[in-house]
């Protein structure tokens, strides 16, 4: 036991947030040395997180509470000419969210080293880590010197946690589970930037979504969580700034780990839907500003937007493909342009469309509904390890806006049981919203932009 750790009577700290008082950075860092160390029972970690829930934290708290966390395992060192260069994106998860998969590489082709350190989904979203297992051969699990190599070779990969990066989060991620604190603003502040500080980036961007598929369902609270993670962000010296994206609808019209695969080589061919690639040239932009690589937001946009349709993103995914395990043969069929992609992709045993039932508009498709009945179908976890089947999705055969007709098919389900249950086929055709033209807003997906302090504003055509 540390002298810091010995000196703290845990039982009187965990009175003292719980009375709504402020812990030192004394206090707190004995509380993450003794998460880390095990000197520190159980109960008393849950008692700490249900008063931190309870109570809150000041700035100064959540920001040593971070820096902690940060320096309780490995903290990756990159070399010094890449002092500007190493940025990462991170989301807080959404329906269709496969914008890591065309942004890395995307970014690795204008220049940037982008260590992305991801995760597996849990509950309704996706995570970027079973989108990429479902390639065959990938490889998500590389060690800090495999990580540094691979940025040296390629300019950017996606792997997942090692044991040794932030080992506090994982004891404390787990608890806040099982204590039904997981939404609580310092908590997840700790837990994201903690891991992201580890990657020692230059320029971090947040990208919040708030909305019916999103964990914070409206636009205010979602930006108090973006200020606390750009504050604290900025706190441990990495450029940081957020983007507060709309998560209503599916992005894109992929959902499901092999079919969001193939919509994502899509987008790194310069096609694929205009929503997806907004989104990827907008995040894109961003870091490419916040990083100094570009000198506005829109010349950003512009470079992100010429590597989708030039190849340069693509080729930079094949080689990251390549150096994570997939065969030559594999990751340059699934990168030609030419390619049926379930030579490679395991497509699902069956698929099943579904019709609209009356003529209209498409107002909304909530994807909140969409990820449930994948969920029973077998694409998502209720518990972290679970296995899961990569081939369960759907794809949606019509955009938000569009006029659609009685009998249109509106959606395709692929599945492995033979068939979908009534309640299934229901659920499903209830998320399809349809009604007059004149009632269709189209709405961005992009609402705001909270910019690192200091970038001053330009123009950048949000309100
Ligand atoms: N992702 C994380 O890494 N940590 C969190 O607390 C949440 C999402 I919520």
């Amino acid at each position: 036991m540390s002298r810091m750790e010995s000196a703290v009577n845990f039982q009187e700290m965990i009175r003292q947030k719980r009375d709504g008082g402020q812990l030192s950075s004394e206090e707190i860092c004995a509380f993450i040395q003794g998460v880390k160390s095990a000197n520190i029972q159980e109960c008393q970690i849950g008692a700490m997180l249900m008063a931190i829930w309870q109570k809150g934290m000041v700035d100064e708290e959540t920001m040593a509470l971070t820096k902690e966390m940060m320096i309780s395992g490995d903290v990756f060192h990159w070399p010094e000419e890449w002092a500007e260069l190493v940025v990462d994106k991170h989301s807080t998860g959404g329906v269709g969210d496969k914008i890591s998969l065309p942004l890395t590489p995307a970014l690795a082709a204008c220049g940037c080293k982008v260590p992305m350190i991801s995760g597996h989904g849990l509950a309704h979203t996706g995570g970027t880590l079973d989108k990429l297992e479902s390639i065959p051969g990938f490889n998500i699990h590389q060690s800090v010197e495999q990580v540094r190599q691979i940025l040296q070779d390629v300019g950017c990969c996606i792997v997942g946690q090692t044991e040794t990066l932030v080992p506090a989060d994982r004891v404390l991620y787990a608890l806040r589970d099982a204590t039904a604190t997981v939404d609580s603003i310092p908590l997840i502040t700790g837990s994201i930037i903690s891991k992201k500080g580890a990657e020692s980036l230059h320029a971090l961007l947040l990208d919040v979504k708030f909305g019916k598929a999103a964990l914070y369902k409206d636009l205010d609270s979602a930006r108090t969580l973006a200020q606390s993670l750009v504050n604290v962000g900025n706190s441990l010296g990495m450029r940081s700034g957020a983007v507060l994206s709309r998560m209503d609808a599916p992005i894109g019209r992929c959902v499901g780990n092999t079919l969001e695969v193939y919509e994502a080589l899509e987008c790194l061919k310069g096609r694929g839907p205009d929503d997806l690639k907004e989104l990827v040239t907008f995040l894109g932009g961003c870091l490419l500003w916040m990083s100094h690589r570009s000198p506005s937001l829109e010349s950003g946009q512009r470079m992100i937007a010429e590597v989708l349709t030039n190849g340069a993103a693509l080729r930079k995914f094949q080689a990251m493909m390549e150096a994570q395990g997939v065969s030559t043969q594999v990751a340059h069929s699934l990168c030609s342009q030419t390619t049926d992609y379930f030579e490679h992709l395991r497509r699902a045993k069956y698929q099943t469309e579904l019709q609209a039932s009356e003529d209209g508009t498409v107002l909304d498709i909530d994807g909140m509904v969409i990820a449930t009945v994948l969920h029973k179908l077998g694409a998502g976890r209720t518990k972290a390890g679970q296995s899961i089947n990569h081939s369960v999705g759907v794809e949606l055969l019509v955009d938000l806006g569009q006029q659609i007709q009685r009998g249109q098919s509106w959606i395709r389900i692929h599945h492995d049981c033979p068939v979908l249950s009534p309640e299934q086929r229901s659920d499903l055709q209830g998320s399809l919203l349809v009604g007059g033209r004149d009632t269709y807003q189209p709405r961005p997906r992009v609402a705001e932009f909270i910019q690192p302090p200091d970038i001053r504003p330009t123009q950048h055509g949000l309100s």
